[in-house]
């Protein structure tokens, strides 16, 4: 173990953010999801959104800190329509669904892929035991609109991916296992000691009466303790804690909603755990004095303010040199309580640099903020040489998805555009030329045949 961890100041993270698609639009389909239940049918600007999400990337590549890209789903999901039974060529397929139902065409419209901190969960190779770097793409099995994008999910990580000499990619849990991906895990590592992996749920998939009363919870048990297994993690430096279902009921429905870590910096809300305070101590006894933990009051900051704001949604990266800057969505910097609180961290820990505040407000508006933008891989420089497709983030390669965005991102879209098979025509044209751009060959069902 001892050479492992030597080993793993080798790594460097890279954040890989997901490219906001086409049809992204405003569903009202997450359930539990209050930004995504309020924003109900609300015109949305899919164009606004890509640029908003490529300038997230290019701010963080321009912090020294790795990042990459991985691509839209193909949307509307034709394919799933087809399962579904419709038939006929795909404008037939889309207008036989549209006149079906509205719902349905929703539901394989919804440009969620983009939240890639669901996309799956990743083990870097210094933490396992076969010394590969484990990935799993997260089955989404809670929400019909995401469960459908597993499949591309795991053709794209297999593309990324391919070399078998040093990563191992899985099939998506069975779907019983409902797995909501890296949103309900974190990985914690102190300064000289083998890291430790937090892994959240919310329910049992096993006959469990429901705690929460309002929402559903999404991840389950048994699909976290998989994960760890699949991952070949040290059990003993694994930790499993509950999501607090009052947290959920209030509109956490994963994780990172109410906690962010990285490295040796925890910050949670006293209601993101139920069982929080036997859980911290298990993580400080593994962790000692370099793990650092702020814990956030109701009374400090209210739920419903952590919610709104999406304060513990923010991005934590490690600079070079040890320090670390928190990227928060804006509305936390216009929520008075959300500020403090990030004030307050920041001046407890020098080694946090700054706070900077990002404008998302598309992505926001469907509950998601920069942390749900974005999956964290920390990689060896001979893992980074090793990956397949032009997935690595360069000013250059953000001039080129800028102006491929101009070029083909409506800037309106209401939920009755997406019954329109113009605009998956559009889609399809669009996403057919980015996989030539990111060498992802054919990703997509249509360019399957
Ligand atoms: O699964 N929203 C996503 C937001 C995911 C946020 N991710 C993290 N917290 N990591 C969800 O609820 C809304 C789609 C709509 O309503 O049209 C949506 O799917």
């Amino acid at each position: 173990m001892a050479a492992d961890v030597k080993a793993a100041a080798a790594y460097r993270e890279y954040n890989f953010d997901g490219l906001v698609g086409p049809t992204h639009n405003y569903g009202g389909l997450s359930i539990g999801n209050v930004a995504s239940m309020s924003h109900e049918g609300a015109v949305s600007n899919p164009r606004q959104a890509a640029l908003e999400g490529l300038a997230k990337m290019r701010f963080v590549h321009a912090l020294g800190v790795g990042q990459g890209v991985l691509p839209p789903h193909e949307r509307p999901s034709l394919v799933t329509l087809r399962r579904l039974g419709f038939a006929g060529s795909d404008e037939e397929v889309l207008i036989q669904a549209a006149a079906h139902s509205d719902d349905l065409v929703r539901q394989v419209s919804s440009a969620a892929p983009m939240w890639v901190a669901n996309a799956a969960t990743v083990a870097p190779s210094c933490d396992t035991a076969d010394g590969l770097m484990h990935v799993t793409p997260a089955n989404l099995s809670e929400l019909f609109h995401r469960s459908i994008e597993a499949q591309t999910t795991e053709r794209v990580m297999r593309v990324v991916f391919s070399d078998a000499s040093k990563f191992a990619v899985h099939a998506p849990l069975p779907e019983h296992f409902a797995d909501e991906g890296a949103a309900n895990h974190t990985r914690l590592a102190g300064i000289g000691l083998a890291a430790v992996h937090v892994f959240a749920w919310g329910r049992s998939g096993f006959g469990e009466t429901p705690l929460t009363r309002r929402f559903p919870a999404r991840q389950t048990r048994e699909a976290s303790e998989a994960l760890a297994r699949l991952h070949r993690l040290d059990p003993e430096r694994v930790v499993y804690v509950r999501q607090h279902p009052k947290g959920i009921d209030a509109g956490a429905f994963h994780t990172d909603v109410l906690a962010v870590g990285s490295g040796g910096l925890l910050m949670l809300h006293e209601l993101a755990f139920s069982n929080q305070a036997t859980a911290l101590a298990r993580m400080r006894s593994l962790l000692g004095a370099s793990l650092r933990v702020e814990v956030a009051t109701e009374a400090e900051f209210p739920l419903v303010d952590a919610i709104a704001s999406y304060a513990f949604n923010s991005q934590l990266v490690a600079l070079g040199d040890g320090s670390m800057v928190l990227l928060a969505p804006e509305e936390s910097r216009d929520n008075p309580r959300a500020r403090l609180f990030l004030e307050r961290v920041a001046s407890l820990h020098p080694s946090l640099r700054r706070i900077d505040y990002l404008s998302l407000r598309q992505s926001m508006q469907n509950g998601g903020g920069p942390a749900c933008l974005r999956l964290r891989f920390p990689l060896a420089e001979a893992e980074v040489a090793a990956l397949g497709a032009r997935i690595l983030f360069s000013p250059a390669l953000g001039d080129e998805l800028e102006a491929w965005v101009v070029r083909h991102y409506r800037d309106r879209l209401a939920p009755a555009d997406l019954r329109d098979p113009r605009l998956a025509r559009e889609s399809f044209t669009a996403l057919d030329e980015l996989t030539r751009i990111l060498e992802l060959g054919s990703i997509y069902d249509f360019q399957r045949g």
